[in-house]
């Protein structure tokens, strides 16, 4: 095996004997094949497309899907990730039929080529690993682009789930899939495509955005309990509120009370979702905490989206554990997403009323819900303490969190920030400094809380709103530094929307990603000034007192 795309690879280098995540060997190589079916698939459909063909929700429902599915920490399942190739294969033949109708001629690359006869899977595994473009920047810039991929379909899935799709975000993931399967690719069309990614990543984001806030309202400062109730409960972690609000439906009046996990803690910021008051509280940390925390939950826990770790083989909760959507672990039961689009939670639901209320394991309250609308109702406030240097500066902490001891940077600086500086921070990284009382600048908390890692759109649209009020020729005239902490593929697309967005100076950490190589940095430093971080004190100077 080898895979490089988390932050957690090993030696910062890439898995090769297993994945720090418990990426197995073998689930890895079914991986590469799906992606290459993908790659097949995308390529096929791009062609169709540019012929004029319409849109097919299939094929893009299949795409997102297995893009998804390939994403650090979904889907640890070979019998799944299998299914999904044989999927790819047959929609690949109905393609390859179609275009033969047509007469629309294909590029002969093996992705297009290969025969999917399952006699040669695990040789077709093999043969398609990240390393079969011997080039180092060539392969750096194809995976950065195909990394970035997964991040908006896992984006794109939720906002579809919502009924929002758009036929140019679609049609762009086929025709990027196209560009890295093309052998001949140059460094110059693959950056371009690198940069075009990141702008359809933005569309993604604010498609999401479009999909969440319609669906459940514009986010709300809300006062969320890190505590527990005395009824038993259901834990839901990952991304996907369609999810959330199907079981909080189907819980009302049950007598179960819901909680959510990493990821899912923004969902008590939206209207349409806190108003169930058996939404009780937000249990735990981020996503890698999961192990000790589930232990205490007693309850069914319900994964909507990545973010899994593998159990101890002793796991008290390993019987509770359920998956939906593109995420799956062996043995843990899967829960299909109905024709209408919707869950049946009754299994789950049953399960509950056979445990135990959960064990608290902290007590308090976090505040959040500081999305783009949120903030620009604080407009007034939060220009005028700008202007009167109550604020001197905001730092963009969003991103991940993760397991990794070189983390606790990100707590030590948010706490040695000076008092005048504001955190805007989304995604899991908060978990690292959203308990630390850190305190208010005139009513304004120094931790402001959009919501998950894709609601980083929201610091983007602040920003350029920030630019129209103080009339900044550009954004980064704007007293907004950026320090992301970066984990998996989601804070990929997030990065590149950033860069297309035009913002520079960037600072990704705890360490940069062992997927790009060295010329493709050189590149991003000299274009972007993209950079890492150093020490909290020698990073406090360059970013805030500079
Ligand atoms: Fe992932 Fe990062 Fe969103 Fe976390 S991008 S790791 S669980 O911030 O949240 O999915
Ligand atoms: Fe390694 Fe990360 Fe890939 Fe898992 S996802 S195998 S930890 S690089």
């Amino acid at each position: 095996m080898f895979c490089y795309q988390c932050q957690e690879t090993a030696k910062g280098t890439g898995c090769t004997v297993s994945g720090v995540c418990g990426k197995k060997p073998e689930t890895s190589r079914w991986m590469d094949l799906l992606l290459s079916v993908t790659r097949g698939v995308g390529t096929i459909y791009h062609a169709l497309l540019q012929q004029g063909q319409s849109d097919d929700t299939t094929v893009d429902d299949f795409i997102v899907d297995a893009l998804f599915a390939t994403i650090t920490n979904a889907n640890f399942d070979d019998c799944a990730l299998l299914q999904k190739v044989d999927k790819g294969i047959a929609l690949k033949k109905q393609l390859l039929a179609k275009a033969a109708e047509l007469g629309v001629v294909l590029p002969n690359y093996h992705e297009v080529e290969w025969g999917g006869e399952k006699s040669d899977y695990e040789a077709e595994g093999d043969r398609e690993t990240v390393l079969r473009t011997a080039n180092e920047d060539i392969r750096s810039l194809k995976e950065t682009i195909m990394l970035g991929l997964k991040g908006m379909a896992a984006y794109y899935e939720h906002a579809a789930r919502l009924g929002q799709r758009e036929e140019a975000i679609a049609g762009f993931m086929a025709e990027a899939l196209a560009g890295i399967t093309n052998p001949d690719a140059t460094a110059d069309s693959l950056l371009q495509l690198l940069l075009t990614t990141g702008k359809y990543g933005v569309d993604v984001m604010a498609l999401l955005d479009k999909a969440n806030t319609g669906a459940y309202g514009k986010p709300e400062i809300t006062k969320v309990n890190i505590g527990v109730g005395k009824r038993p409960g259901i834990l839901i972690s990952g991304h996907d509120l369609h999810d959330i609000a199907d079981l909080l439906e189907q819980t009302e009046g049950t007598g179960i009370d819901v909680y959510t996990h990493g990821e899912m803690l923004p969902a008590h910021y939206y209207p349409e979702l806190k108003k169930y008051k058996h939404l009780v509280g937000n249990y735990g940390n981020a996503w890698w905490k999961q192990k000790e925390e589930f232990a205490h939950f007693n309850g069914p826990i319900v994964f909507t989206t990545n973010c899994i770790v593998p159990p101890s083989p002793k796991a008290n909760y390993a019987g509770r554990v359920f998956t939906a959507n593109s995420t799956g672990f062996p043995g843990w039961k899967h829960i299909a997403t109905r024709p209408d689009g919707h869950k049946d939670f009754s299994e789950v639901i049953e399960m509950a009323r056979q445990c135990q209320a959960p064990e608290e394991i902290e007590h308090g309250e976090i505040v959040g819900g500081f999305a783009h609308d949120q903030v620009f109702a604080l407009a007034d406030k939060i220009v005028e303490a700008v202007k009167s240097g109550a604020i001197r500066k905001f730092v963009v902490m969003s991103g991940c969190d993760g397991r990794m001891k070189s983390r606790n940077y990100y707590a030590d600086f948010a706490q040695a920030l000076p008092k005048d500086v504001v955190i805007l921070t989304s995604g899991c990284a908060k978990y690292k400094y959203n308990k630390l009382n850190l305190g208010d600048i005139n009513g304004i908390p120094r931790v402001l809380d959009a919501g998950q890692c894709n609601d980083s759109y929201s610091w983007a649209v602040v920003a350029l709103k920030l630019k129209e009020i103080f009339g900044a020729a550009d954004v980064n005239d704007l007293p907004i530094a950026f320090n992301i902490a970066w984990y998996e593929q989601k804070a990929v697309i997030v990065l590149l929307a950033l860069l297309s967005l035009g913002v520079k100076n960037i600072h990704i950490g705890p360490t940069l990603p062992a997927f790009v190589s060295p010329g493709v940095l050189k590149v991003l430093q000299d274009s972007f000034g993209l950079g890492t971080i150093s020490t909290v004190d020698e990073d406090i100077k360059t970013m805030i007192n500079a």
